[in-house]
């Protein structure tokens, strides 16, 4: 199982969307979780490429080569997660983007399948996407939360936007803002009001079930 994540890692670091889809798949054969291959094969092989691109060792285009891997396996995983984390009931309706001026889609994409996969219905409305956006969908959707992602320090800023447009708009409370994104921490959550934050998907899901229970008696 070691050998076969160790493909998957090396295929995503080396920019193989193929040789990527092909570990994954190898490793789903021999019964590997999806959340395994994901957690400890695709996340920690992009993890290597940021840190190697923030000291230039790696490049732009290296950059993107490893993106397209990394979203042909997570392509490969996410009817399978779907799958394992069916559940019928309906939790609640999630509208997500990553903010305007931010083309990082990979993580917000990942936060989107865990919580379609656990049973949230979800609108993904990409990347690049103005406050006024994430507001007048949130209106038109009649969303529970709307999940606001930033994955460079000048786009943080934008998440501040998208709350204080949701306020102005008088979307809030009824509509709760989440945050998250490599730069975003709680207490930059907590300083900008919004109304939770999530270090990764799986904290995105567990906090967006909590708000749901919150407003319900
Ligand atoms: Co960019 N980039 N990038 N990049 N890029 C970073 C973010 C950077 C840290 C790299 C570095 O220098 N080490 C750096 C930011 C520095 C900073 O702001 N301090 C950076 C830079 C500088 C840039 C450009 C400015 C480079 C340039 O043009 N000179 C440029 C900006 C373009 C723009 O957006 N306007 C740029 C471009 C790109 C690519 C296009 C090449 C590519 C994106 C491709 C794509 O998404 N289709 C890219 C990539 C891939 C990265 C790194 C290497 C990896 C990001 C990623 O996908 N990680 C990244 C370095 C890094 O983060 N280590 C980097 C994997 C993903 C699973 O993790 O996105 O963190 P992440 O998501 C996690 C959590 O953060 C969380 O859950 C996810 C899953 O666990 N999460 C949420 C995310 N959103 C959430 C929302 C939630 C809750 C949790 O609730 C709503």
């Amino acid at each position: 199982m070691d050998d076969i994540l160790q493909q998957l890692r090396q295929a995503i670091m080396d920019g193989m969307p193929s040789m990527a889809k092909e570990a994954v798949r190898k490793a789903l054969a021999e019964g590997v979780e999806p959340m395994v291959a994901l957690n400890t094969g695709c996340v920690p092989a992009m993890d290597y490429v940021g840190e190697r691109f923030g000291c230039r060792e790696m490049f732009l285009p290296d950059v993107l080569a490893s993106s397209e891997a990394m979203k042909a396996a997570v392509a490969v995983l996410e009817p399978e997660m779907r799958k394992r984390g069916d559940e019928r009931q309906v939790h609640g309706r999630v509208v997500l983007g990553t903010v305007k001026g931010d083309i990082h889609e990979i993580g917000k994409g990942l936060v989107a399948i865990l919580l379609g996969a656990s049973g949230f219905e979800v609108y993904d409305l990409g990347v690049g996407v103005p406050p006024e956006v994430f507001a007048s969908k949130a209106r038109e959707l009649k969303a529970d939360i709307v999940g606001v992602s930033a994955l460079l320090t000048t786009t943080m800023n934008l998440q501040r936007d998208v709350v204080q447009c949701f306020d102005r708009e008088g979307l809030r409370p009824g509509v709760k803002v989440i945050v998250g994104g490599a730069p975003v921490s709680q207490r930059w959550a907590t300083e900008i009001g919004a109304d939770g934050y999530g270090k990764d998907a799986m904290s995105a899901v567990a906090l967006a079930r909590s708000l749901m229970k919150k407003d319900r008696p």
